[in-house]
């Protein structure tokens, strides 16, 4: 199992928190997003990747990008705890869940876009924090609402699920760029129960061997 990797991807970090839930060894092969102009844009990734975009994960024969499919992938595939149920309406609450952090949160701070905000409209660093932060509150502010009423010890109940797999990578995100966590004591209770467990701490973005 070979996954196509960088420390801080958000997508990346989900999938390696998935691969080390279901106890999966794996080999990490960094792509460096900012180095080179990008290693993600280079010819080879490009031709495994045309969306030239980490993760990718190979598998044998198989060959996915996409975190939520790669972990769906994993969960239909492997053994060890199923992250999106299989059955019943708790499938869909977790995967609508996992779909506005990883959907409607995670793309517009993309490297890409920011990057395009820099080039087209000059943007400074404060405006750019400031486009991190508003996108993160907006997100945050609905999941928070949404949450408080379903949760248990974790997202959706007692189980970690896909929802807490997106929901990590998402805060430590949210941290980098000063997004004021009080306001969403559920999240953040939540983030930090998760935190204590071994297969967030060996995913986290500083534990991993390209971490600069
Ligand atoms: N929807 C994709 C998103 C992948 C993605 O946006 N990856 C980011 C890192 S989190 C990336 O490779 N960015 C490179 C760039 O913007 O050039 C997934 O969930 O896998």
């Amino acid at each position: 199992m070979i996954l196509y990797d960088y420390w801080r991807s958000s997508a990346a970090y989900r999938v390696r928190i998935a691969l080390n839930l279901k106890g999966i060894p794996y080999q990490s092969v960094p792509v460096n997003l900012i180095k080179e102009g990008g290693q993600q844009h280079s010819a080879d990734y490009a031709a495994l990747n045309p969306n030239e975009l980490v993760p990718v994960l190979v598998d044998g024969e198989v060959t996915l990008n996409q975190s939520l499919t790669i972990i769906d992938y994993l969960d239909e595939h492997y053994a060890g705890p199923q992250l999106t149920p299989s059955e019943g309406k708790q499938r869909y609450l977790v995967k609508a869940l996992a779909q506005d952090i990883a959907i409607d949160i995670h793309p517009i701070n993309n490297l890409r876009v920011i990057q395009q905000l820099n080039h087209r409209f000059d943007i400074d660093e404060r405006n750019k924090v400031h486009w991190m932060q508003h996108w993160i509150n907006t997100g945050f502010a609905a999941l928070e609402q949404k949450l408080a009423p379903i949760r248990g010890i974790y997202c959706v109940g007692y189980e970690v699920s896909l929802v807490d797999v997106c929901l990590v990578p998402q805060v430590y995100n949210a941290l980098r760029f000063g997004v004021d966590m009080s306001a969403y004591p559920n999240i953040d209770e939540i983030a930090g129960r998760l935190n204590e467990l071994d297969a967030f701490q060996r995913a986290a973005p500083d534990n991993q061997n390209d971490a600069t």
